[in-house]
């Protein structure tokens, strides 16, 4: 039998605007995931440079880092058996506008004109990622 993994996830300050929070949550929880920490923040372009550093260079990151510092996000560090793959499943493709219906992202989600896509969830892709993102945004665990 596998590990557990944890995951980290951001709603992302859309969702929290929208009062989307209770649902993408309730979603990861009938899927069978466990929540293991919570917390809402108004994450500063100095975290959110270091959250996406992979992307650094990139024409999306100025507008990005504006987007994620509008509001609360709902960090939450999430466990399960591969849920890493799992909750990047739940959440379908990063383009709302063609995320499959019945992700999170297909069903909550649309372009909204604005030079970010504003697509709700965020979640790690990759064990590695999920340790860096989980000591980034929770340093006690
Ligand atoms: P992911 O969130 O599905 O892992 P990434 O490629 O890591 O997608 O991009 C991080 C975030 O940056 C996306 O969730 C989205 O909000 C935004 N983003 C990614 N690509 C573009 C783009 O081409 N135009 C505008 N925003 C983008
Ligand atoms: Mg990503």
């Amino acid at each position: 039998m596998s590990e557990p993994q944890r995951t980290l996830v951001l709603i992302k300050p859309d969702g929290v605007r929208r009062g989307l929070s209770g649902q993408v949550l309730a979603r990861i929880e009938a899927k069978g995931y466990r929540m293991v920490a919570a917390r809402l923040r108004t994450a500063d372009a100095a975290l959110l440079t270091e959250h996406y550093a992979e992307h650094a260079g990139k024409p999306f990151v100025a507008p990005l880092i504006a987007f994620m510092s509008s509001g609360p996000v709902l960090a939450l560090v999430v466990e399960g058996h591969r849920v890493i793959e799992g909750i990047r499943s739940l959440c379908g493709a990063t383009d709302p506008t063609t995320a499959a219906p019945g992700s999170i992202r297909g069903d909550l989600a649309a372009d909204t004109g604005a030079p970010v896509l504003e697509n709700i969830i965020h979640a790690s892709d990759s064990p590695e990622s999920s340790a860096r993102e989980i000591a980034l945004w929770f340093s006690s665990l």
